[in-house]
Order: structure tokens, then C-alpha cells, then sequence
């Protein structure tokens, strides 16, 4: 089956007043249509087009070479993308806890460390909490680059393209970031990191 936008498990109102309704609308239903088309039409007719998202991204390396890029950044924008709106809740913000508040330790400091590699990352991106063996890891990737690309399992991931915040936040970035703590969804995190 082809790749598919998910609902979203909130209305498009939900996150505000971190995330603005408008924002939402358009970054689901427009943006992230856009990665589920384009990566359909570049597996259409491979023997990828029915895998798992993940598998493909995992194993870019074996597809036809003249579809590696389109399938890195759409496939992993639909990878991303599909993360992003689970791991954010109305009712969200505070800490993690359980075996996931240890695995992060000193939460203040984990904070300012994700925050700034989402801040720093130029351009483009995205900022990550990754699964990373039996540990977890504060990283940052280009464009739609997935974790999985690097055999990293994301766990919690901050958009930071201007799309994810230009109507309300315009050029402040760092305010975006700091808002978004807000909605983060600890208990779907911890489910990922307790899965993974
Ligand atoms: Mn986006």
C-alpha cells in the first residue's frame, strides 16, 4: 500500500497557543502530503513501493540509485513528519519519567542541549532524541535526513524548517524551540524509547 498522510490525533487548534492552527493545516495537510506524494511516485513500481517506511529508509543504500535522493528526502519527510505529530499532545510539556527520565539524566541539561541543536542547525532540519544502542543521543540532521539513515532510532524530534514555525514565530527560532517543550508528549516518547 502506498504511503499515507496519518490523521491527526488532535484538532488542528490544539497545540495553540505554541503551534498556531494555520500552521498545523498547512504543515499536515499540505507539506507533509507533498513528502507522501513524491516518495509514492518514486517507489511506484519497485519492489520498495509496499515496505514499511522505516525499512526503506534503513536501507536506501540497496535502492535503484537514481531514486536515493528523492526517496531520502520525501520518504524521510513522511518518516519525520508522521513521528512529529504523535510526539506532541495538547496536554504536554513537563518531564519524562520512568526508565526514559534515567536514560536522559539531568533533564535541564538535556533540554538546553536539544534546544540548541535545533537552534543551531543551519538552515533546514530537525533536532533529535535518538535511541542509540542501549543509550540515547541528542543529535540534528539536514533537510528531511532521517536517523534511521544512520541507524539511529528516533525518539523525539523538533521540526525546526520555517514552515513548522514562520506565521507565528517568523524569524525567532529559539522561541519556537522554547514554546514546543510545551507540547511534547512524554508518554508517547517513553513508549517509543521502552519499543525501540
Ligand atoms: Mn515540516
Amino acid at each position: 500500500m502506498p504511503f499515507e498522510v496519518p490523521e491527526l490525533p488532535y484538532d488542528y487548534a490544539a497545540l495553540e497557543p505554541h503551534i498556531d492552527e494555520q500552521t498545523m493545516r498547512l504543515h499536515h495537510d499540505k507539506h507533509h502530503q507533498a513528502y507522501v506524494d513524491k516518495a509514492n511516485a518514486a517507489l511506484e513500481g519497485t519492489e520498495w513501493a509496499d515496505r514499511p517506511v522505516e525499512e526503506v529508509l534503513a536501507s536506501l543504500d540497496q535502492l535503484p540509485e537514481d531514486k536515493r535522493a528523492a526517496v531520502r528526502n520525501n520518504a524521510g519527510g513522511h518518516a519525520n513528519h508522521t513521528l512529529f505529530w504523535q510526539i506532541m499532545a495538547p496536554d504536554g510539556g513537563g518531564q519524562p519519567e520512568g526508565a526514559l527520565a534515567e536514560a536522559i539524566g539531568d533533564f535541564e541539561r538535556f533540554k538546553e542541549e536539544l534546544s540548541n541543536a535545533a537552534i543551531n542547525q543551519f538552515g533546514s532540519g530537525w533536532g533529535w532524541l535518538v535511541k542509540d544502542g542501549s543509550s540515547v543521543a541528542v543529535i540534528s540532521t539536514p533537510n528531511q535526513d532521517s536517523p534511521l539513515l544512520q541507524g539511529k532510532t528516533p525518539l523525539l524530534g523538533v521540526d525546526v524548517w520555517e514552515h513548522a514555525y514562520y506565521l507565528s514565530y517568523q524569524n525567532r527560532r529559539p522561541d519556537y524551540v522554547a514554546a514546543w517543550w510545551n507540547v511534547v508528549n512524554w508518554p508517547e516518547v517513553a513508549r517509543r524509547f521502552e519499543a525501540g
